[in-house]
């Protein structure tokens, strides 16, 4: 479980940099600090950088404060999870509020990609992957990929 963030200072912005060259690195559209092992509750996010343009989002101490009934199902990757994609239901639309990377206070409606993303990276802050949101079937068979693909990685 990821702790708060008590104030958005250097070294924090110096995280908040270090996560968002990170996550053009591997090609994410989204990452959360505990991918690369800090517990703090701190995310970036880029769902338009696919249209060229760079766009990071920051997002720090994120909490959701409505989120719809109606639900959405969207497929999800994980740079945590290798090569396993598989669809999720999600609520279709939320409302958050967090503190921005400069340390103001924002609030967001979001649907689409973006509800998606955050949803998953704030998921990564509790602890929780996108698997544990598959059936028990769907997530052992997930399972049992990743680890075909973590043995073929090692092996070269
Ligand atoms: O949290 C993460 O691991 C990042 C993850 C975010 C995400 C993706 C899709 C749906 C919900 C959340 C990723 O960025 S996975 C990588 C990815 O999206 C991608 C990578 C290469 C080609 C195309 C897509
Ligand atoms: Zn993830």
């Amino acid at each position: 479980m990821s702790e708060p963030v008590e104030s958005v200072d250097a070294e924090m912005r110096a995280l908040v940099a270090d996560m968002i060259e990170t996550m053009y690195d591997a090609d994410g559209i989204g990452l959360a600090a505990i991918q690369v092992g800090v517990a703090k509750r701190v995310l970036v996010m880029d769902i338009d950088q696919r249209d060229g343009e760079k766009n990071p989002r920051v997002f720090i101490n994120p909490v959701i404060t409505w989120a719809s009934e109606e639900t959405e199902t969207m497929e999800e990757g994980c740079l945590s999870v290798p090569e396993i994609w598989d669809d999720v239901e999600r609520p279709k639309a939320i409302k958050a509020e967090y503190l921005d990377g400069e340390g103001n206070r924002q609030t967001l409606e979001a649907d689409g990609l973006l509800a998606v993303c955050l949803q998953h990276e704030m998921d990564h802050l509790d602890g929780i992957l996108f698997l544990d949101h598959l059936s028990k079937l769907k997530r052992s068979i997930a399972l049992r990929k990743l680890t075909k693909v973590k043995k073929l990685k090692k092996a070269g």
